[in-house]
């Protein structure tokens, strides 16, 4: 892992409730790799909740994160072709123009950087 990216907030929520909180990270000027990401909730001085995961940055269209676009991405793309934000075959890695619909301008996008390999 390069960087930690760490996000603290304060909320007034307790244990039987649960919120969403979305933020953005322009990776524009980000070298690829993976980052860990850690989200601590508090209140007032008290810990309530502390999750995190792991982001891949890599190559446009990249969509399983191999350091490598190809036929594994294409097929990914395959089974959720169609979809909208929302339905069973949802896949947001393959939503590669963020407009919510997985078509053919995103396929376009994973033919144009189609054999691009990432060497670190
Ligand atoms: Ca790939
Ligand atoms: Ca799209």
């Amino acid at each position: 892992m390069k960087t930690i990216l760490l996000i603290h907030f304060k909320t007034d929520l307790n244990n039987t409730t649960s919120t969403t909180i979305t933020f953005t990270w322009n990776t524009s000027d980000v070298s690829y790799g993976n980052y860990t990401i850690s989200v601590y909730a508090t209140q007032t001085s008290q810990e309530i909740g502390k999750v995190g995961g792991c982001i891949v940055v890599t190559l446009l269209g990249d969509l399983n994160a191999d350091s490598t676009v190809n036929i594994k991405d294409l097929f990914q793309i395959a089974k959720a072709f169609g979809a909208s934000l929302g339905q069973e075959k949802w896949n947001s890695n393959a939503d590669l123009n963020e407009d919510r619909l997985i078509k053919i301008s995103d396929l376009f996008i994973i033919a144009k950087n189609f054999g691009k390999t990432l060497e670190y």
